[in-house]
């Protein structure tokens, strides 16, 4: 399974089309659609947020609330569109629309111009803008309803914004309930309160904050991923699918970067005898060894840097003038963590369901089940 995605932040509509999507899995509009809203809430969500009411328009690869096997097309309509009509015009001459020249610190802004030979920062931004995750979720959608098949759930919550944080959270301890009912997606009211001051007080100073959140999933067999290919391993898969994500700067997996000061025997999780197969005392490995899952939860760790449009800006240059400027604002979030939590479900869960596809088949879901089936009857799992 893999997806592309099309569309400008201020275009007509984001498309995401998925592709190598077997036939047979069950999908629902109110999967899809819940988790577009998902993305679009949280503690600190600009002016954007209000105007759209992201949903998903199937235009090919699902009937009667059943993939085809034909790739998976959905669109999503910026509703804000219709405000930039002659701005975003895909014929007009544009000499009327004045351009923007003031590239942001932090955003794609200036290596893009660079690398297009573009005179209007305009050209990137409209890209490079985080509206593209909306169709990412969408896409993680399908995996994750063919992750569902199998018994496997992806989920997220928040550890950290702003500097406010729980530390880490055991996963079989966050209650899924207390994440849904929280503006900041944390389970531990206290922090989120510290959290939603934090973002309050950086809205007053025209500041962003950044954080950590966390994804997990749950009921994976072992063995999904590879040891013997780079390319196989599911640490470099799920890395480089979360590091994907605009504004996201690290990435660890289960103890991650603690890991590197504690001596072996307080890294390692030891082998016990389970009921059939072996099982693990302990999960610092976060559900990964040797590039593949071992079947303990999979926990993927991010740490997202704070939005890059400031409402009071950074110094920059203007790319016509070359003088020294205030950098571009309109609008931004001051705080997406929660956000980008979900989009980093979608990725997990993109990844997951192609490691699934690599192991057990990729072309129907009885032949996938069949082969799951024989394997779980195999290791005893
Ligand atoms: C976003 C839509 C954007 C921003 C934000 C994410 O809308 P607009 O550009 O119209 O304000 O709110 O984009 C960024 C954070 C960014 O850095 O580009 C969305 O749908 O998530």
């Amino acid at each position: 399974m893999r997806y592309t995605t099309a569309g400008e932040s201020h275009g007509r509509a984001l498309v995401a089309i998925v592709s190598d999507v077997p036939a047979g899995v069950s999908l629902t509009q109110e999967a899809i659609d819940g988790d577009l809203a998902r993305r679009q809430g949280g503690y600190g969500r600009g002016g954007r947020m209000r105007i759209e009411s992201d949903t998903a328009t199937v235009l090919s690869g699902i009937r009667f609330g059943r993939t085809l096997g034909s790739p998976v097309a959905l669109l999503i309509e910026n509703r804000d569109a219709g405000n930039w009509t002659e701005v975003m015009d895909a014929w007009g001459p544009g000499s009327a629309v004045e351009p923007l020249t003031a590239p942001r610190p932090g955003h794609a802004d200036l290596p893009g111009v660079q690398r297009t030979a573009s005179e209007d920062v305009r050209d990137i931004l409209e890209r490079a803008s985080a509206r593209e995750t909306a169709a990412r979720v969408a896409a993680g959608a399908v995996a994750k309803a063919l992750l569902a098949e199998f018994g496997v759930s992806v989920r997220s919550w928040v550890e950290a914004i702003g500097g406010e944080s729980t530390g880490p959270l055991d996963p079989h301890s966050v209650d899924p309930a207390a994440v849904a009912t929280s503006d900041v997606s944390c389970p531990d009211e206290t922090v989120a309160a510290r959290m939603r001051s934090a973002i309050d007080t950086a809205r007053d100073d025209g500041e962003s904050v950044g954080g950590v959140f966390v994804v997990v999933a749950e009921g994976l067999l072992p063995g999904i991923g590879g040891y013997a290919e780079a390319a196989s391993r599911l640490d470099g898969r799920l890395a480089g699918a979360v590091m994907s994500i605009p504004a996201i700067k690290g990435v660890e997996v289960g103890d991650g970067f603690a890991c590197a000061s504690r001596p072996g025997s307080q890294v390692h999780d030891e082998i016990v005898p389970g009921d059939g197969a072996p099982r693990r005392a302990t999960n610092r490995a976060g559900g990964i060894e040797g590039g593949m899952s071992n079947g303990e939860p999979l926990v993927v760790r991010a740490a997202m840097k704070p939005i890059p449009t400031l409402m009071r800006p950074l110094r920059t240059v203007d790319i016509a003038s070359g003088e020294v400027a205030d950098a571009a604002r309109e609008r931004s979030d001051v705080c997406a963590v929660p956000a980008a939590a979900v989009v980093a479900e979608a990725e997990v869960a993109l990844v997951l369901a192609d490691a699934y596809q690599e192991a057990f088949g990729r072309t129907a879901l009885v032949d996938m089940t069949r082969a799951v089936d024989a394997y779980r009857a195999r290791i005893g799992w």
